[in-house]
């Protein structure tokens, strides 16, 4: 690890680092802003391949990050922010979806554009990289993508514009992405150490479909490019002036000058505009909801009754589809459900959302944040020649005979004298101390997540999927917590024992393979996490083993930047 390009100055101060205004001076009012006025955009759609004489071939695809200006509402000044396009005219927040082709690879140039400093204020006492030439390092991700890890977006593997400086674990220019998984749904986003909450905030992030037309057509979802949509949501402050507002002074800013434990912004933005409205037909459609916000969960429903249809969770189908209500969706979880606004008993009908924030215990939404979207409903009866099958797709069960180890994973929170969170550690340990997480490739594994902190902590696991076997409720969590506090040893201090309180069911919609999972406060989450491929194979298409390995981490992504990721490294 070259530690010549980190730094680790607990002195200096935020200020000059940035090019933001003064603390929340200025700040915009959402309630001023009209809802529902801005018509939701479609982002422009890449094809990850090529197709020659009616055959489909690799895709090579170059992507760039821009500086440039965006409208986030009809009456908000525009704002600066970072874009994902294949030029800066075109470039978007978020990012054009890419639409790839199962079994046929896309590989991905991705440059970086973006200017010397950064236009949000970012924390230099976190072990962000310092590029000696400046500029903003980033490093993209496809979440929920199952490739080579010289291609998974490592977080030290940084590059600033023009590959002007590099991170230490940063080998090639170009990311591929082999698409032999199952078809489903993934997004990219930046993964740059200690920088992904402020270059997301900024608007570095979009939706990648990855399609099986042979396999996805006889299920006669709505498919076409009309009735199948990524919504990609996410919640963002502003100033009066249009720029993104973050908080520029931390919680224990003699500690952290800027880090907050949770970004949340009052205005809720779907695919780049916020609260817009959509004209839909009286048919089926299927949105692939992301939820792209750093730290906000959201629990989404209809105000009119209309209900969700899941189809998959995540990146993966269910074996069968699975109706709701209601649903609780976190940070870079994904839910792909189908709405039938023919059975809308009005002609308009309000995404609405009531999560608090922090979830579970923090403040309830109101009239403002607890809105999403709208959609107008055609009065018309329309032919529909979708439907919704019974059955899906069926993959493995999770075989937890015969997982090969049992791993403890435990979630601690870090509180300074005044008791404001410092930071958070996976295990104890820091990001950069050696992987204790060392599967064999082929392999299935228990883990059991100890949460010993007040906050639901989404955890995402790069390359692997899994199951959510159990989530049972801790006992004397007082008495458990002191002894992990001391020893950090989940056996030492007998988890078994404590591990007995009270059960939460795993919702029916998410008990299919994922890669994101809320780990519950105070509870033991049980899961079998599966290191192959979803289908007969026991090895991936590709050396899984090789250098820079992977990471796993909490997908808030103010807790992921200071500290709540640890490396995974596959051996063979
Ligand atoms: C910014 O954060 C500081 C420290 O937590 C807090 O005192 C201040 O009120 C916050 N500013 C705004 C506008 O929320
Ligand atoms: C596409 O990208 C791959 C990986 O970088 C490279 O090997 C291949 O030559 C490229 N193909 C074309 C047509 O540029
Ligand atoms: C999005 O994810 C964030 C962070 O995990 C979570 O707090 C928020 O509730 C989620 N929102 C939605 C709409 O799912
Ligand atoms: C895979 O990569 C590892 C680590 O670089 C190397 O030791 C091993 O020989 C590689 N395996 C194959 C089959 O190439
Ligand atoms: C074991 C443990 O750490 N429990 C904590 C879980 O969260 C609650 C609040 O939701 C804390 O009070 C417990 O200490
Ligand atoms: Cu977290």
């Amino acid at each position: 690890m070259e530690m010549a390009f980190f730094f680790l100055v607990l002195c200096l101060g935020v200020k000059g680092v940035w090019g933001g205004a003064a603390d929340g001076e200025g700040l915009f009012r959402p309630s001023k802003l009209e809802m529902f006025v801005d018509e939701l955009p479609e982002m422009p759609r890449l094809r990850g391949y090529k197709v020659r004489n009616g055959v489909p071939a690799a895709g090579n695809l170059t992507i760039g990050m821009y500086e440039k200006t965006w409208k986030f509402h009809r009456d908000l000044p525009h704002s600066r922010v970072f874009a994902f396009g294949t030029s800066k005219e075109t470039a978007t927040v978020p990012g054009p979806t890419i639409e790839a082709l199962q079994g046929v690879p896309t590989h991905v140039t991705w440059t970086n554009h973006l200017p010397s400093r950064h236009i949000l204020p970012w924390d230099p006492t976190l072990p962000a990289p310092r590029p000696p030439a400046g500029g903003v390092p980033t490093v993209v991700h496809l979440h929920g993508g199952v490739h080579p890890s010289h291609s998974d977006g490592h977080s030290l593997a940084w590059f600033t514009s023009s590959f002007s400086s590099t991170g230490p674990t940063w080998s090639r220019p170009t990311s591929s992405y082999p698409n032999s998984q199952t078809p489903g749904s993934l997004w990219y986003h930046d993964h740059a150490m200690a920088l992904t909450r402020v270059n997301l905030l900024a608007g570095l992030f979009g939706a990648y479909s990855l399609l099986a037309p042979h396999l996805e057509s006889p299920l006669r979802l709505p498919s076409s490019p009309r009735f199948d949509l990524p919504l990609v949501v996410f919640d963002r402050s502003f100033l009066s002036d249009g720029s993104i507002y973050m908080n520029s002074t931390g919680n224990n800013p003699k500690i952290h000058p800027q880090w907050q434990p949770e970004y949340f912004g009052d205005a809720i933005i779907v695919n780049g505009k916020a609260w817009p409205f959509l004209a839909v037909r009286r048919r089926r459609y299927r949105f692939r909801i992301i939820n792209a916000s750093n730290a906000r969960f959201f629990r989404f429903f209809f105000t009119n009754g209309l209900h969700f249809v899941h189809v998959a969770s995540d990146s993966v189908y269910l074996p069968r589809p699975v109706t709701s209500k209601k649903f609780l969706l976190a940070p870079s979880e994904i839910a792909d459900v189908i709405v039938d606004f023919a059975q809308s008993p009005t002609d308009s009908a309000i995404l609405a959302n009531d999560a608090p924030y922090p979830y579970p215990s923090g403040d309830l939404t109101d009239e403002i944040n607890g809105r999403v979207m709208k959609f107008v409903i055609g009065r018309r009866r329309e032919a529909d020649p979708s439907r919704i099958p019974k059955r899906l797709f069926k993959y493995p069960a999770p075989a937890v005979h015969r997982a090969a180890t049992t791993r403890y994973i435990s979630m601690y929170e870090y509180e300074s004298t005044t008791g404001e969170p410092t930071h958070l550690y996976l295990n104890g340990m820091s990001f950069l101390q050696p992987a204790t997480e060392t599967p064999r490739e082929g392999s299935s594994e228990v883990w059991h997540v100890i949460n010993l902190t007040d906050d639901n902590h989404p955890l995402h696991i790069h390359l692997a999927v899994f199951v959510v076997l159990e989530q049972r409720e801790l006992v004397d969590q007082d008495g458990f917590k002191n002894c992990m506090m001391r020893l950090n040893d989940a056996i030492k201090c007998r988890v078994g024992d404590h591990a007995r309180g009270r059960r939460y069911s795993v919702p029916r919609y998410e008990r299919g393979w994922k890669n994101v999972f809320k780990m519950r406060p105070g509870c033991v989450t049980r899961i079998l996490v599966r290191f192959k491929p979803l289908g007969p194979e026991t090895k991936f298409p590709f050396n899984a083993t090789e250098e820079p390995g992977y990471v796993y981490h909490c997908h808030i992504l103010d807790h992921e930047d200071n500290e709540m990721m640890r490396p995974l490294k596959l051996i063979s």
